[in-house]
């Protein structure tokens, strides 16, 4: 059977999304807001679990990646002043890359072009008719009757208003400052420390770039960060690791906040990736959650190519929820556990380095928290 899917957003979960029908004989149109560079060069998530790593390998997406990734078999928790590693590998058998978010949408974009596939920048989407019968992509002066679409438009498009609800939401009292740096990164693996002196992150993009995060109290100016001051905070947070100074790059701000719509569907309009729901960053998820629903949603569109049969795409909002729920829950641990909150006792911070020492010194506490972090297979 022929079918059209309009997807609106070229962020990962569109562009991901646009890729697998396409190799699956299913046609689609990508509409973005934005032009491409601006999408390409746009800093965001990191790491790759596992499971996404195997879907951009099935999607012929891979190959820099293979080149390129950092394959992490673990991580290192700081608190008491002392860091502790926490092995994936061992543990569980899996692991997470190191394969920035631009890097895969710039690979996806140079495959949908190569291809020759309609790929619409600087095209914003305004809005989505008879979402119960054809729905209808407005844009511009124009419109594109298609059989399905797909929200891929993150948190601040319009999709997500278009469901009804008003979802779930949760917010928290710090951000994360954010910075780029021309420096080898502080530890071969990611170091997450909690100290008395809030949170602090030590990821990176490649060999010779870092990427590092400190927690602020909402609202924070990042001019009010000079490079010194946060080396020096970096450094007074990371106990025995010390971080390698270079040159910023870039600085900013980034607020946290959790939600979750009430359904990832409404007549034959669906919701993907930061569309349908959001978690704060310390838990690496937000990427990955896109990346498995379009997996999702992806087979969901072939079995009906290909059967008749309306069961997966029937099934997807639940499927994925659940899983959604199960990454809220870890990000909100991570969170909660690793940050100092504005009204924080003696007594919630013992139980913090509670929690911390039992994933560090029990093996069935690592496990199950190495399987949160590297992720559960879709499905
Ligand atoms: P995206 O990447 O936001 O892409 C949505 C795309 O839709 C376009 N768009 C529209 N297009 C057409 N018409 C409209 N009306 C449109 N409205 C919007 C946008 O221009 C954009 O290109 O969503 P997607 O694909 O679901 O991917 C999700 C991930 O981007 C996201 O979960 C993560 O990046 C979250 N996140 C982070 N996750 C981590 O795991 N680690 C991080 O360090 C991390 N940092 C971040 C982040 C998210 C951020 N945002 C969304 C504020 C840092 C930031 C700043
Ligand atoms: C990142 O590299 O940007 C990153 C890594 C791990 C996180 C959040 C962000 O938990």
């Amino acid at each position: 059977m022929s079918m059209l899917v309009g997807i609106i957003g070229a962020g990962p979960a569109g562009l991901l999304l646009g890729r697998l029908l396409h190799l699956a004989g299913i046609d689609a149109v990508v509409f973005e807001s934005r032009g491409r560079e601006h999408v390409e060069q746009r800093q965001r998530a990191g790491i790759l679990e596992q499971a996404t790593v195997d879907t951009l390998r099935r999607a012929g997406a891979a190959d820099r990646l293979e080149r390129e990734g950092l394959p992490h078999d673990g991580i290192d928790l700081v608190f008491d002043g002392s860091a502790h590693r926490v092995d994936f590998f061992d543990t569980t058998g899996s692991r997470v890359w190191i394969y920035a978010q631009t890097e895969v949408v710039k690979d996806l974009i140079a495959l949908r072009i190569a291809d020759d596939l309609p790929l619409l920048f600087d095209t914003p989407v305004s809005g989505v008719s008879d979402v119960d019968g054809r729905p209808v992509v407005h844009h511009g002066d124009r419109t594109l009757a298609c059989d399905y679409v797909v929200g891929c438009d993150g948190f601040h498009g319009v999709a997500r208003s278009l469901v009804p609800g008003t979802g779930f939401e949760r917010s928290f009292p710090h951000s994360w400052l954010g910075i780029m740096a021309e420096a080898p990164p502080m530890h071969h693996e990611l170091v997450y420390a909690h100290s008395p002196r809030g949170f602090a992150l030590a990821s990176m993009r490649s060999p010779s770039v870092s990427r590092m995060y400190l927690q602020v109290p909402n609202g924070t100016d990042p001019t009010h960060w000079p490079d010194d001051r946060i080396w020096a905070e970096l450094t007074a947070r990371f106990g025995d690791h010390r971080p390698n100074p270079g040159p910023i790059t870039a600085k900013s701000v980034l607020p946290m906040r959790a939600w979750v719509s009430p359904t990832l569907r409404h007549g034959n309009l669906f919701l993907a990736g930061d569309a349908g729901h959001i978690v704060p960053p310390t838990g690496a998820k937000g990427l990955n959650l896109a990346a498995a629903d379009v997996t999702l949603l992806a087979a969901a569109f072939t079995h009906l190519h290909d059967t008749g049969s309306l069961a997966l795409l029937d099934a997807y909002s639940d499927t994925s929820l659940r899983r959604v729920w199960r990454a809220e829950q870890f990000s909100h641990f991570m969170t909660t556990t690793l940050h100092v909150a504005p009204d924080q006792t003696d007594f919630d911070t013992h139980l913090q380095l509670a929690r911390l020492r039992q994933i560090t010194t029990s093996r069935a506490a690592a496990t199950s928290f190495a399987e949160e972090y590297t992720g559960i297979a879709a499905g």
